[in-house]
């Protein structure tokens, strides 16, 4: 990635890729991919194998994948391998949600970016397709700790459609889910009426709307678009049924994880990397298995998403 092409000079920190500068040019499907769930969300190597997956994946359907990310003080839509590898490998990598980006920028830092500094970047980029694994929201004790992700007020802000496999269940699922209807955020489901709880298919909270196929969702989408709403749209895409984990094998590892990010005293930032960290120590690995399958997965279907909202527009 040598040149940039004319994104640059439109925003003052944000280098676009080449093939995705060409691709978004001339109008064909991108989509964006995060990279905190690469610095902060998995462990080396499996976190860079992933990150190539992942991409390779976005191809196969037809899209140019746009890794985020920020690296040295510039903002990336695109990233190189060398660029992966660096944020993948343990280091001085960052973790830059909305709040980070113009510190990190000041003092030359590399970072990952979260869903809620991902889609400030895509929606500058004008990427409007962003796929991920799962969405922060709403802590569990958030009455007290008011620990509630900036992805929630993001997505009620900024017009990209997030792709992910619904929230972990280290999260609050129903105060997560009221905090996205306060916002004005559309969630919906693909070939389902309820949210997915990451790990497995099902959390029994219903949400409002349902597609079944990347077609519908792109008028959806399209739609969202033309009213001129600010939010962003949250598809809600279950992990495929031979990679799900049980929720009574998941249930417990996720209270003991947060038993002891208590014990820790584990608070702010550190806290959704910690409790990740912890779920795949004490699943064995089995829960990394199932968090790339949904990765892949739902890469797979935000490129089939992005191909069909270019062909609506073009
Ligand atoms: N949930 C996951 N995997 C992840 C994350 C969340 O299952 O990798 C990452 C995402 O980058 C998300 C971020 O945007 O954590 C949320 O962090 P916080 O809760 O601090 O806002
Ligand atoms: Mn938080």
């Amino acid at each position: 990635m040598t040149s940039f092409s004319e994104f640059a000079g439109r925003h003052p920190f944000l280098d676009v890729g080449d093939e995705v500068a060409a691709a978004l040019s001339q109008g064909k499907a991108v989509v964006a991919l995060e990279s905190t769930i690469i610095s902060h969300g998995m462990p080396y190597p499996q976190n860079l194998a992933t990150a190539r997956a992942v991409e390779q994946v976005v191809r196969e359907h037809g899209a140019v994948p746009a890794t985020i990310a920020l690296i040295r003080g510039r903002l990336r839509a695109g990233l190189d391998d060398a660029a992966l590898e660096n944020l993948a490998r343990p280091g001085d990598v960052a973790k830059a949600s909305r709040r980070d980006l113009a510190a990190l920028i000041a003092t030359g830092a590399t970072a990952g970016t979260t869903v809620a500094a991902t889609m400030y970047v895509a929606a500058q980029a004008g990427i409007g397709v962003f796929a991920t694994g799962g969405i922060g929201g709403v802590h569990r004790g958030a009455d007290q700790t008011f620990d509630i992700s900036a992805d929630l007020i993001e997505l009620g802000s900024t017009p990209v459609t997030v792709v992910c496999a619904g929230a972990k269940s280290i999260l609050d699922l129903p105060k997560t889910l009221e905090v996205l209807e306060t916002y004005g955020v559309p969630v919906v489901g693909v070939g389902t009426h309820e949210f997915p709880a990451f790990f497995s298919r099902t959390s029994g909270l219903p949400v409002a709307h349902r597609v079944e196929t990347a077609a519908d969702l792109a008028r959806l989408v399209d739609a969202q678009r033309r009213l001129g709403l600010a939010q962003g749209v949250l598809v809600a895409n279950p992990i495929p049924q031979a990679d799900a984990l049980a929720p009574d094998e998941i249930d417990g590892i996720i209270e003991q994880a947060l038993t002891d990010a208590d014990g820790q005293g584990v608070t702010g930032k550190d806290v959704t990397p910690y409790l990740l960290a912890r779920v795949s120590e004490l699943t064995g690995g089995r829960s990394l298995t199932a968090n790339v399958a949904l990765i892949r997965n739902n890469a797979a279907f935000a490129a089939d998403l992005a191909v069909e909202v270019a062909g609506l527009s073009a």
